[in-house]
């Protein structure tokens, strides 16, 4: 008698969890899935803000899949995966979408965004409309929000004092691989050399560049002070990047899953702005305990020479007219 009830409980419990691990299965085939590809590591800002609030806000209709440390896809090459219909999200530059846009250059111009809410500004109004739309047409992409990456400072190997463009004469900086990334390295005074990410803490260590340049957090984040000597800051680049999906992705969920979609993007990339201030403003001590030297050059010498430089390029050409001035009025 005992022994039948325990098969009856036994089998029923079976049942059971066979049917709830079908229900599960059939809800998780429901969903949309979302494979993000980015190059940084899973402690960065930008992932732990995705991986926290991102995710979680959508995942009543969608599985978000990142993958970090360019694992998927390389550096550089996520928007074309995007459009081959190969992945549905990644987190883009203004120079990486310069290649396909030249006129997003002007958002890679040094000393343009003032500071983390000045970019959020400038992309939610509507002279970002027509930029947007491009991105959409061509590339089949849509933009959902802008992220906060941080200031860029140099970040050098050598420890000869830095502190206008001509000391940087001769200087072999790291630059991230695209040509609007080697004109920053240009306008800066250095002899930029364009390199993946995930390649710098090497070349740095075997003194094939002199240095690099990125976010206080990230030289962190990627150990970069274990194989640097000191930390100019410059603040040359109020750097962003944007979080991008596949527009045919989006088209395919319904109006409420967008408003969703977007509201989760901005809540993430607030979330990870906040995050990404704070240490910024903690970071300095954190570098100069582990024995850099950390200070801050002559920055009108390097303003007025990069924006200079922008101004005469081609880059510069290829902007909508009045659209400096309009980008400052905010
Ligand atoms: C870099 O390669 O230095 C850079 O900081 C460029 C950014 O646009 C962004 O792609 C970033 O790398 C990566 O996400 C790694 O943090």
């Amino acid at each position: 008698m005992r022994r039948s009830i325990t098969r009856r409980i036994l089998l029923a419990l079976t049942a059971a969890i066979v049917v709830t691990a079908m229900t599960s299965v059939a809800f998780a085939a429901d969903k949309v899935v979302l494979r993000l590809s980015s190059v940084n590591s899973a402690t960065d800002a930008r992932a732990v803000a995705l991986d926290t609030v991102f995710g979680p806000a959508i995942a009543d209709f969608a599985t978000f899949e990142p993958h970090w440390n360019g694992t998927l896809f390389k550096q550089g090459t996520e928007l074309e995966a995007i459009a081959r219909g190969n992945l549905d999200m990644s987190i883009t530059s203004a120079q990486e979408l310069a290649e396909f846009i030249p006129e997003f250059s002007i958002f890679s111009a040094g000393y343009l965004h003032r500071d983390a809410a000045h970019q959020v500004s400038v992309f939610n109004n509507d002279l970002m409309k027509p930029f947007k739309a491009q991105v959409e047409e061509k590339l089949g992409v849509k933009l959902l929000t802008v992220i906060y990456l941080g200031r860029r400072q140099l970040n050098l190997r050598t420890d000869k004092h830095i502190e206008t463009p001509e000391d940087l004469a001769g200087v072999k900086l790291r630059m991230p691989g695209s040509a609007a990334w080697q004109f920053l390295g240009k306008a800066l005074g250095a002899n930029p050399t364009p390199m993946a990410f995930t390649e710098v803490y090497t070349a740095l260590q075997t003194g094939a560049i002199d240095g690099q340049d990125n976010p206080l957090p990230t030289d962190k984040d990627a150990k970069f002070y274990e194989v640097t000597k000191q930390i100019v800051l410059t603040s040359h680049l109020v750097d962003l990047n944007y979080l991008a999906i596949s527009k045919k992705k989006f088209d395919s969920l319904t109006p409420d899953q967008q408003a969703k979609l977007y509201k989760a993007a901005d809540d993430a990339s607030e979330w990870g702005r906040q995050r990404q201030l704070k240490l910024e403003d903690e970071l300095a001590q954190f570098f100069k305990d582990k024995g850099l030297k950390v200070y801050t050059p002559n920055v009108d010498a390097f303003r007025t020479r990069v924006q200079k430089m922008y101004l005469e390029s081609e880059y510069s050409k290829t902007w909508p007219k009045g659209l400096v001035e309009k980008i400052n009025a905010l």
